[in-house]
């Protein structure tokens, strides 16, 4: 049986305040599957410089993961167009999608991810919270 694959999304030129909680989640995934997307923990892959790649051949090269993955995870506290339209895509391609969203005095979760039924959204305080909703998922629960 091949490994699950995973795209795991969060917020490049959106903000990379939370890169190494991406970079955590990633390794947690890692018990689960092969993440397709671990550029997205890169301290190194800023919201200035990017990837050194032409626009398009990001898009279409990031789209084809997500086609061939089984799951996507998207940490969605630090508000991101691409994560936004990655979960839209992967919602529409009928993926098993998890939104994590660690709430925060004075910011609310769009209800574009809030309200939408196709996914599983938790909301977390701590690594425990966190690790406890990927293996919920992962199992089935
Ligand atoms: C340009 C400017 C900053 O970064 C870039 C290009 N680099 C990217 N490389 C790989 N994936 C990317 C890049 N930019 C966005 N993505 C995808 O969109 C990732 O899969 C992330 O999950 C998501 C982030 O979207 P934004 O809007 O926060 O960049």
């Amino acid at each position: 049986m091949r490994a699950m694959r995973i795209y795991f999304a969060g917020s490049i030129s959106g903000g990379r305040e939370d890169v190494q909680l991406y970079a955590e989640i990633i390794t947690l995934l890692g018990e689960f599957g092969t993440v397709v997307t671990e550029h997205v923990g890169d301290r190194s892959l800023t919201a200035e410089t990017g990837e050194d790649l032409e626009p398009r051949l990001i898009h279409d090269r990031d789209l084809q993961w997500l086609r061939s993955a089984d799951a996507l995870v998207a940490e969605v506290s630090t508000p991101s167009l691409g994560v936004g339209y990655e979960i839209a895509y992967g919602v529409q391609l009928r993926k098993r999608v998890l939104c994590l969203y660690r709430p925060a005095q004075g910011r609310r979760l769009s209800a574009m991810v809030a309200g939408c039924p196709g996914l599983r959204l938790i909301e977390y305080g701590d690594a425990e919270e966190l690790r406890t909703a990927i293996k919920h998922f992962f199992s089935g629960e």
